[in-house]
């Protein structure tokens, strides 16, 4: 699927107003980011989570053993179909659609990655994306619900054992959520959430297996739903911690955020991180056509078919501009040239 240029909308800004929208006052980041690091935040644990999870894992572990040597080759498939469509459900839905509107959806788009997002399971949309919002708007601060000074940890999974900090909640009080409220397939989900999640994370992944190809629902259930779900879980959190710690930083060096192969392939096209946090309103959140961009080929299939309109993307003269300002230029190079 060929990009058109005239059915894009270009992005005119330089990363700094891009940035500055989101975040409003760069000043005032780095403050809460030294704030931050001064005093270390109180740690509620929540049983449950920690409980939960380590089923969760017991669980998905059982279900590796069985997909390895005991599950047919049609169910290794199926899970491996489970776990693209549920990410492209965070991807293309939660993610690029929704938090950062970086492109417009037709209805029946919009119910398709409602639904394809329930696959995920990662809470409902509405709440995915006002924490992801609060990850852009005051990344590494307290108000970010998965801040890396808190250590990796934490980034990756921590954050979901224990109470949020208040500066989170006070803060992201403070983001304008209309728009997610307005749209009826997101309250739909979010009213629904967990009939949604029971059908399209675990029962249908565990009966389909059974009644297409014989697969017994014991395996079934281990490797499609719990299996799954747990890696496309551990492929998420991967763009909140290895995505802000080993990487190419050819945008922004300053960020903590990184452009990483490896984590692109595992969330269908998502690793280019260091760009999406320089140009978070780019829909095709890197610019690497080497990277496996899925998500990419997903929203240009949408638009190809009249279903998706309005695609941000930034121009080669802002991307340019910002590297040159940060003297990030020879990076750039040296990373296209390797990963493309
Ligand atoms: C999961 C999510 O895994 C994963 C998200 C990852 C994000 C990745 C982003 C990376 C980049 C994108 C790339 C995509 C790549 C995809 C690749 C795919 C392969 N603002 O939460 P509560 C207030 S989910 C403002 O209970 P506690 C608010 O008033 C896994 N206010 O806080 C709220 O009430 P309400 C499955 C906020 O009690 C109230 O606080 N799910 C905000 O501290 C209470 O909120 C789970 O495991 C905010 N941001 O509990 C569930 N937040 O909501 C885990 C809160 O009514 N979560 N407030 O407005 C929990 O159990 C709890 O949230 C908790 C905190 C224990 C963590
Ligand atoms: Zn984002
Ligand atoms: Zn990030």
């Amino acid at each position: 699927f060929q990009i058109i240029p005239s059915q894009m909308t270009q992005i005119k800004v330089d990363a700094l107003i891009t940035k500055q929208f989101l975040a409003a006052d760069l000043s005032e980041i780095r403050a809460m980011q030294e704030e931050s690091k001064k005093h270390a935040p109180r740690t509620e644990i929540v049983w449950r989570n920690v409980f939960l999870f380590i089923a969760l894992h017991i669980g998905a572990l059982i279900g590796l053993y069985q997909l390895v040597f005991q599950a047919k080759w049609a169910t290794l498939a199926w899970v491996f179909l489970l776990h693209t469509l549920g990410s492209m459900g965070v991807t293309g839905g939660a993610h690029r659609l929704w938090a950062h509107r970086s492109y417009k959806a037709r209805f029946p788009m919009r119910v398709f990655l409602m639904l394809i997002n329930s696959i995920a399971f990662q809470n409902d949309i509405i709440e995915w994306a006002r924490d992801h919002r609060c990850h852009h708007k005051w990344t590494d601060t307290d108000a970010d619900p998965h801040s890396t000074n808190r250590g990796m940890f934490f980034a990756h999974m921590g954050w979901l054992l224990v109470k949020k900090h208040e500066q989170l909640k006070v803060q992201g009080a403070k983001l304008d959520l209309s728009d997610l409220y307005a749209d009826p397939v997101l309250m739909f989900q979010r009213k629904n959430y967990l009939p949604l999640v029971g059908i399209f994370c675990f029962a249908l992944p565990t009966f389909i297996p059974v009644a297409f190809w014989g697969e017994s629902a014991f395996i079934s259930f281990y490797t499609a739903a719990l299996f799954r779900y747990c890696f496309t879980l551990h492929a998420t959190w991967c763009i909140n911690s290895v995505s802000h710690w080993i990487g190419w930083q050819p945008y922004d060096h300053q960020a903590s955020s990184v452009d990483n192969l490896w984590t692109s392939v595992a969330a269908v096209g998502e690793g280019g991180h260091n760009y999406h946090h320089t140009f978070p309103q780019d829909y095709r959140t890197s610019e690497h056509a080497g990277f496996l961009n899925w998500t990419r080929v997903l929203i240009d299939t949408g638009a190809a078919l009249g279903l998706v309109y309005d695609r941000k993307t930034t121009a080669e003269e802002v991307i340019q501009r910002q590297c040159k300002n940060y003297g990030c230029e020879a990076e750039r190079v040296k990373m296209l040239q390797k990963l493309g």
